[in-house]
């Protein structure tokens, strides 16, 4: 008898069990396990009908994704379902949690679905760069149509159980415990005399299907999912759902399965999905770390920063003061912050119901006293270090003993910070990347003396607010900005040696950046930049390449979009880009300051400047310790900055097209560009000994 799945009678109704923790994943073992159950339950004349159920936090999450870089061993899941689907007695699903990927197609080969009123149903086989494996873009239109299967299947996205019953996806929602439901609905079906039903039966829904709607979907998903390849082959497997019949689209499906497993951009896919996960495993702080409660929090500094970080408190229905120095400030802060929930309103992401009360936990105050109760106070002041310290001075003063205390500084030094109070232990930094509200990362910074249960707890909480957090180490820039650094100052020199900001943004933009650096620099503000060099110009070497194309816009007092002038020329109405012929010629002006002889540069070598920059400096922060693991830059990079997930991250990116070629390259560039190109030490180790980012642990 398998040990995660198990078979029972229940007068006439047989149940298969599936109990195999933490996900309920279609592991070799588990596809055995319903196999037999199945085979037993139908071979069992004591039973007339059959319910798949699983114990856990949730039905069948998909396919063992751990198993995809293995061979394949038997049986396969299309042996399973085919069972299922071919019992002559009535089998049903009984879904709790999320039945996703080959979960749901394991429904599909039931006759009948339900589900308690929270579950989720989904086919996010796109978001780890394959199509559904198992018959899913075949049986998923001809039960819901092809039109609802493309929007479930190209996007990837899981639908509500409510929602899955209008589309006819469930056959009925049980309210109250979801095994006497569904063995209810099965008595029923015996009862009434209703058979199997098989969706491989039904045909109406796929046919004479308007060719019009697979166009409208390529054009949508290749805008929306730009670059990624498994949206339009998934496209491609519902549109042959309406040209052939089943079993022609089955074998088709799997064709296209397997194509997709195997490409670059699927192992990219899956890199990152395991890398989110691997990212929250630290070392010497585990599992059984002792987290604290966060009911409330606080938030210094009602600009644009913090008033974005407390949306993310409300939204996940934490309390949440938001503090200012002055009462003007704050106004603007709130105002803000109602305006980007009334858009969601607008947009119907929440109703105004929901609005006014996620609004009624934010609570404006300008006095710290009312901070002394809370559980996490985020600092997002002004970048200085005078100005932090006074504010931590104050909260040191006035916060229980038990208060996280957080900053949300991109450059300072954090342990200078923590060291300036009485309890260093209870300081971390809380990088969160601008729009707050919508960035999915935040960097989670490590001080010399922050607590283990202060990290633990700012992981706990990255997940209550729906970010994706990475443990990383005290550095300027810590790990995204500082590798941003060098990326930019490649795509400074690009300018001076003859390409346009237009030139560099389109070939990286093409690579599948969600913008060029230069877009990039406009808008986040090109003074943001300026005060930073500024900062660094006291200590930065006299014989150092340096390009002042940047600094010479700020002068001009043209700071990016806010000012409607940066790189660009932006329309007020649209903020729509055009090139500024003034930026160009500055470029050419600032080429024959420093005796640059512009020339021809191709997209291609503009991506390696950029991109390989990024990776040389990664493997510095790796060789530092400053990042655990290569697959946390990667993490980083995928969530704060727009780098592709389907090339991986930047140290993917690098195994996949091989350590020893970057290598080559950025010792050409050294040998070429001089000092700034020198190779991390890292790199070199790594291509001198046939190694990859991914085998390295420090
Ligand atoms: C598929 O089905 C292909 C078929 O069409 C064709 C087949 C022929 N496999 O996310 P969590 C692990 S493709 C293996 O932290 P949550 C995960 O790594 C699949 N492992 O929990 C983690 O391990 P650890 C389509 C998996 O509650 C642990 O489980 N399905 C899988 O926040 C807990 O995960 C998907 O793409 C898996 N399928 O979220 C669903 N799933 O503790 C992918 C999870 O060692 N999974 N693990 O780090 C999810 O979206 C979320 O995990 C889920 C739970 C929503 C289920």
């Amino acid at each position: 008898m398998s040990e995660v799945v198990t078979y029972n009678a229940d007068g006439n109704v047989g149940i298969i069990t599936v109990d195999s923790p933490p996900v309920n994943a279609l592991s070799l073992a588990v596809r055995r396990g319903i196999l037999e159950a199945a085979k037993t339950g139908i071979a069992d004349d004591s039973v007339q009908a059959l319910v798949l159920i699983c114990t856990g936090r949730t039905f069948i999450a998909g396919a063992d994704i751990t198993e995809f870089d293995k061979a394949p061993e038997s049986p396969w899941l299309d042996e399973v379902i085919d069972l299922i689907e071919g019992a002559a007695k009535p089998v049903v699903a009984a879904i709790h949690g999320t039945a996703l990927g080959g979960g749901l197609e394991t429904t599909l080969a039931c006759h009948y679905r339900v589900a308690v009123p929270s579950a989720r149903c989904g086919l996010p086989e796109v978001s780890l760069g394959i199509v559904p494996g198992a018959g899913g873009t075949q049986r998923l239109p001809r039960l819901i149509g092809p039109e609802a299967a493309l929007d479930m299947i190209a996007s990837g996205i899981p639908v509500k159980a409510s929602k899955a019953l209008e589309l006819g996806l469930l056959d009925h929602i049980v309210e109250g415990e979801l095994l006497p439901g569904a063995l209810a609905f099965a008595r029923n079906l015996i009862e009434e005399g209703k058979g199997p039903r098989r969706i491989r039966e039904m045909s109406d829904k796929v046919q004479d299907v308007n060719a019009a709607i697979f166009e409208a979907a390529r054009k949508l998903y290749g805008k929306k999912r730009r670059g990624f390849n498994a949206p339009q082959r998934a496209i491609d497997c519902v549109e042959i759902a309406t040209k052939t019949d089943i079993d022609a689209g089955l074998a088709k499906e799997r064709e296209i399965f397997e194509a997709c497993l195997h490409s670059d951009q699927s192992k990219a896919q899956r890199h990152i999905f395991f890398a989110e996960r691997t990212a929250t495993k630290i070392p010497d702080v585990p599992r059984d770390t002792p987290v604290r409660d966060i009911k409330s929090a606080a938030i210094i500094g009602a600009g644009t920063m913090g008033g974005g970080i407390a949306m993310n408190f409300a939204s996940a229905g934490i309390p949440v003061f938001l503090m200012d120095a002055t009462q003007e400030g704050l106004d603007r802060g709130i105002a803000i912050i109602e305006k980007n929930y009334a858009s969601g309103v607008k947009k119907g992401r929440m109703t105004q119901e929901q609005m006014d009360a996620t609004m009624a936990l934010v609570r404006p105050t300008l006095s710290y006293a009312d901070l002394a109760d809370v559980d996490i106070v985020i600092e997002a002041v002004f970048e200085e270090m005078d100005i932090k310290k006074t504010v931590f001075k104050e909260l040191d003063a006035v916060c229980k003993a038990s208060a996280i205390l957080a900053t949300n500084t991109s450059t300072l030094d954090i342990n200078e910070i923590a060291d300036s109070i009485s309890r260093p232990e209870q300081v971390i930094g809380l990088h969160f990347f601008s729009p707050a509200n919508i960035m999915k990362l935040l960097e989670i910074v490590r001080g010399e003396k922050t607590a283990k249960d202060v990290i633990a707890t700012s992981f706990k909480l990255s997940k209550t607010i729906r970010k994706v957090g990475v443990l990383v180490g005290v550095c300027d820039g810590f790990v995204g900005n500082r590798m941003v650094h060098p990326y930019i100052r490649e795509s400074m020199f690009l300018l001076e040696e003859g390409a346009t900001p237009a030139q560099v943004d389109k070939a990286i933009y093409e690579f599948g950046m969600a913008m060029g650096p230069h877009a990039m620099s406009d808008l986040a503000g090109l003074d943001v930049g300026w005060r930073i060099r500024k900062r660094q110009a006291e200590t930065r070497p006299a014989d150092e390449r340096y390009c002042a194309i940047a600094d010479k816009i700020c002068e001009g007092g043209n700071y990016g979009q806010k000012s409607g002038r940066g790189f660009y020329i932006y329309d007020p109405a649209t903020r729509r880009s055009t090139p500024d012929p003034e930026v160009e010629a500055l470029c050419v002006a600032e080429a024959g300051r420093n005796g640059i002889e512009r020339r021809a540069i191709s997209d291609a070598e503009i991506v390696e400047r950029c991109i390989y920059a990024l990776i040389n400096e990664g493997a510095r922060i790796l060789e530092e310790g400053i990042a655990l693991r290569a697959s946390d830059i990667d993490v980083i990079y995928a969530y704060g900055y727009g780098f592709p997930a389907y090339r991986g991250g930047p140290m993917h990116y690098a195994d996949t097209i091989g350590i020893a070629r970057v290598y080559e390259r950025v010792c050409a560039f050294h040998e070429e560009h001089g000092v700034l190109w020198e190779p991390a030490p890292l790199l070199k180790q790594l291509a001198e000994t046939d190694r990859t980012f991914s085998d390295f642990t420090k």
